[in-house]
């Protein structure tokens, strides 16, 4: 049977940098999760009897979304839905799910690398036909019915076996319950040269990657362990847990501290690698060497061939504009087209889905190509493991080299975290007020040769988003970039995004904090951060 049930409209349901992002308990406020689903199959059209991917990171409120989920499905008239056993699909995986089923669409539930249980973070995210994230036209759409719904429909079944594979029966809808694991596993399997992985952890390369009670657990113990011969233990933390077990399944030198001190050590493996919550951003550490997210881009960038899947050539590569330039130099000697784009995994859709890219990449660890739709973590390990196993290098003399080949943009996000909302807009207020005086003037020894607020035209639909991050650029091509995240859940955080361009034949050895020393003084005496946040120095540095 299927019931309307009237409701009230909340008016803080509006999807952020990646949807729909809150506590626990205000997801648990009475048909808080129903308005938003209903709002997200009111602002789409023609699904009936089409089919739709559920799946989440396993968070705490996993297990209860999904039912209510696959009850709305049946109601609302999707002719069947795809399940991951026990909720449970990667960021990466539901996207490839989508795709390869050509499912409708899917709901993402993942808070990201956000902490999880009773009253820390859940998400829901709506994602389109094409595997990606919703674009914004969508997401509007979205939180403009938020703020009008009147009721939802829901099915009154029996809450679904979601542990046990196979087909079952709701309300005349019929439920899919599949292996997270195989489709993205066979994915993976035909992109990346596994022979050649295999044979290099069989003459003893040693790995350890960190799940951080997360996702991607049972598909790295499936893909580093059992398909690829990684000794058992290779895959850390792998069994993901509702808490994460009580820490952030962030995979930053902050959360993933313990394996950046084991990776520097004295008996540190080959490689280090993390990813987070739901398993689409990753953490690349060699032996002795920490690689920014945006080295990682470019140097992925410049060896993709060396891998099956990429060996015929990249189309071009893209990447949001806080992440450093060091892609856009391989870009320009491959002779292929660079996209710049707001931060958002979604802006990447149109230039993959038109053939203008081919890799993409985020200062926020996120690294993914044109096999799904969002950003994928291991997918990005094991692209380093071929080019690791192919060149027979460290991943320190790959780094190394490559800085002396292209040159090195010494990088560092400063993270404010839990700012009061209206100091952190005050502070980005006053900032966007002075941009048109600022070209010309010196901070120190820095000359500011250009400074907006970045707007992207998107090349492919001809969509606009403007006021997507303050940039002051000086002179000799260094910057620092000033915007509030999208993704937070309690007040706001200021990201200071901090860049510094050091020609190859330059000191390229330097340590990254001392050598952006006096754009991080500039960032200050042009923000005012100090003064407007109350803050002494920044929560997070990456
Ligand atoms: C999401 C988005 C990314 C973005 C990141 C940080 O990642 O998918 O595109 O770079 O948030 O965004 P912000 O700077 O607005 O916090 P995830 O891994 O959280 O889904």
């Amino acid at each position: 049977m299927i019931r309307t049930v009237e409701t009230k409209p909340y008016d803080d349901q509006k999807p952020g940098t990646s949807g729909l992002r809150k506590k626990v308990p205000v997801f648990q406020q009475p048909n808080y999760v129903e308005n938003f689903i209903q709002s997200v199959f009111d602002s789409l059209e023609g699904f009936q009897g089409k089919e739709l991917v559920i799946g989440g990171d396993g968070r705490y409120f996993n297990r209860e979304v999904v039912q209510i989920a696959i009850a709305m499905a049946a109601a609302n008239g999707f002719g069947s839905v795809i399940v991951g056993r026990g909720g449970i699909l990667s960021t990466p995986a539901a996207s490839n799910i989508i795709r390869k089923y050509n499912a409708f669409g899917g709901l993402v539930l993942s808070a990201s690398h956000n902490p999880g249980g009773p009253h820390e973070d859940f998400g829901i995210k709506y994602n389109i036909g094409n595997g990606g994230p919703a674009p914004e036209k969508i997401t509007d759409a979205i939180f403009a019915r938020t703020k009008a719904i009147a009721s939802y429909k829901i099915a009154d079944i029996d809450a679904i076996d979601i542990d046990r594979i196979g087909e079952f029966d709701a309300g005349g809808m019929k439920v899919k319950i599949i292996d997270p694991v195989a489709d993205y596993a066979e994915l993976m399997e035909s992109l990346f040269d596994f022979d050649a992985i295999r044979a290099n952890f069989k003459y003893g390369f040693r790995m350890a990657f960190d799940a951080m009670h997360a996702v991607t657990g049972p598909y790295a113990k499936e893909i580093l362990e059992l398909r690829l011969g990684a000794p058992k233990g290779t895959a850390r933390n792998f069994k993901p847990l509702p808490d994460f077990g009580g820490h952030h399944p962030d995979p930053n030198l902050v959360h993933a501290k313990h394996l950046y001190d084991e990776m520097m050590g004295p008996d540190a493996p080959d490689f280090g690698a993390a990813s987070d919550g739901d398993g689409d951003r990753n953490l690349i550490i060699g032996k002795g060497i920490f690689v920014t997210p945006s080295d990682s881009l470019a140097i992925l960038a410049a060896n993709a061939h060396l891998a099956p899947g990429y060996a015929k050539g990249l189309k071009g590569i893209a990447r949001s504009m806080p992440t450093s330039g060091a892609a856009d130099r391989v870009a320009e000697k491959l002779g292929i087209g660079m996209y710049e784009t707001p931060t958002g995994w979604k802006f990447f859709g149109n230039l993959l889905d038109a053939g203008m890219a081919t890799i993409c990449g985020e200062e926020s660890a996120g690294t993914g190509s044109d096999h799904v739709r969002e950003k994928d973590g291991l997918w990005a390990v094991l692209l380093w493991l071929n080019i690791l196993a192919i060149r027979g290098e460290s991943a320190k003399q790959i780094v190394e080299e490559h800085w002396a080949t292209y040159g090195r943009n010494y990088y560092s996000r400063h993270d404010y975290e839990e700012v009061e909302t209206a100091r952190a807009n005050a502070l980005m207020d006053a900032l966007r007020g002075k941009l048109g005086s600022l070209p010309g003037t010196s901070v120190g020894d820095l000359k500011i040769a250009a400074a907006d607020d970045f707007q992207y035209d998107d090349p492919v639909d001809g969509s606009v988003s403007k006021n997507q991050g303050i940039r002051v650029m000086f002179e000799g091509g260094s910057r620092v970039v000033f915007r509030l995240s999208g993704t937070g859940t309690s007040g706001a955080t200021l990201r200071v995004y901090i860049e510094r361009y050091e020609p190859k034949d330059g000191n390229l050895g330097l340590e990254t904090q001392s050598a952006l020393a006096d754009l991080i003084a500039a960032a200050e005496t042009l923000a005012g951060i100090h003064a407007h946040t109350g803050r002494n120095k920044p929560t997070v540095i990456t």
